[in-house]
């Protein structure tokens, strides 16, 4: 039978409803664009995609040394950068007295596709930096902080935690600071495979990069009889091909159930670029090079394949 509750007009129910900012064909075009590379959309469905993007405004910010946000304000909006390019400013001490124009250091700079200025919207926190125009053309999306909370936010709140912890023992990333694993989350990919199964091939175009959550996987090489590696939690690989544009290098076989998280090649330029010196310090051929069996399963080696 029907419940008399569905024939009631719901009023306790929510009755939000995102903003809508009619655009022209033309807009939504260059929108698009400017979203599509940006990890935060990545992973809403086509209803959320929608109302998101039909509640973006477009907001010229004209000229060079424009301040958008100010470290220590009250957060309203996001912004996606489409054209134009900021930069960061941190003033670590939170120096915020009066007449003291304290922007601080300047820790980085987003240019189109980037985002900015979720944090005090997650949080319910203060402007955590100072972000400025550094080109003259300008364009950004902004979103108000409703929309950003209902619908971009619970996706990227519950992978950042997700992955906090893991990313936090993850070796190679222990020069980053806790924002930029943030935005590395951001950007991964969980898989699970099975013992058997060929995670990368030899020979095989690389477009990934991955970081083991769980389990453990060997790497083997045409020609050479035995497994050349073992990786396990917190090893990483497939960095080689993404680094020198090369076929794989190696075969990358799960031995035991594995959960892996996986970047794939765009997001590994633009958030590991940090740590690709090490990486490179650590390719194994320039240890085969010195010695052959120096990287077959030295203590602890991260199997750089
Ligand atoms: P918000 O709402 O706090 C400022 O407004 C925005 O700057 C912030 O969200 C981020 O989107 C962005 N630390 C804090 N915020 C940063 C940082 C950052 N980089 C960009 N934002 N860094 C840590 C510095 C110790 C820079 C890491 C490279």
């Amino acid at each position: 039978s029907v419940s008399a509750e569905s024939l009631i007009p719901s009023t306790s129910a929510d009755e939000w409803t995102a903003p809508e900012y009619p655009k022209s064909d033309e807009q939504l075009e260059r929108l698009k664009i400017a979203v599509s590379g940006n990890f935060l959309f990545m992973h809403l469905d086509d209803d959320q995609s929608s109302q998101v993007l039909s509640a973006l405004m477009e907001k010229p910010i004209p000229g060079k040394g424009t301040r958008v946000i100010t470290q220590g304000d009250v957060g309203d909006f996001f912004y996606v950068v489409e054209k134009g390019s900021f930069d960061i400013y941190v003033n670590a001490a939170g120096c915020m007295l009066p007449g003291a124009d304290g922007m601080g250091r300047r820790v980085n700079e987003i240019g189109p596709g980037g985002s900015f200025g979720e944090l005090a919207l997650m949080y319910n926190a203060p402007r955590a930096a100072t972000i400025i125009s550094t080109t003259s053309h300008n364009v950004l999306w902004a979103l108000d902080r409703v929309t950003f909370r209902r619908i971009l936010m619970e996706n990227t709140f519950k992978r950042r935690r997700m992955y906090e912890a893991f990313l936090e023992e993850v070796n190679i990333l222990s020069s980053l600071v806790p924002y930029e694993r943030s935005k590395i989350a951001d950007a991964l990919e969980s898989l699970t495979y099975y013992p058997g199964d060929i995670i990368i091939k030899q020979g095989d175009p690389g477009d990934n990069f991955y970081i083991i959550e769980s389990g453990e996987a060997v790497v083997v090489k045409h020609g050479v009889q035995e497994a050349v590696n073992k990786l396990g939690k917190g090893d990483y690989f497939g960095e080689l091909a993404l680094l020198n544009d090369a076929p794989r290098a190696a075969t990358v076989r799960a031995i035991t159930k594995m959960k892996v998280a996986t970047l794939g090649k765009d997001g590994f330029q633009r958030l590991l670029g940090p740590v690709t010196e090490i990486m490179r310090r650590n390719d194994p051929r320039l240890v085969e090079s010195v010695d052959p069996l120096a990287s077959a399963g030295s203590p602890g080696s991260l199997g750089g394949y």
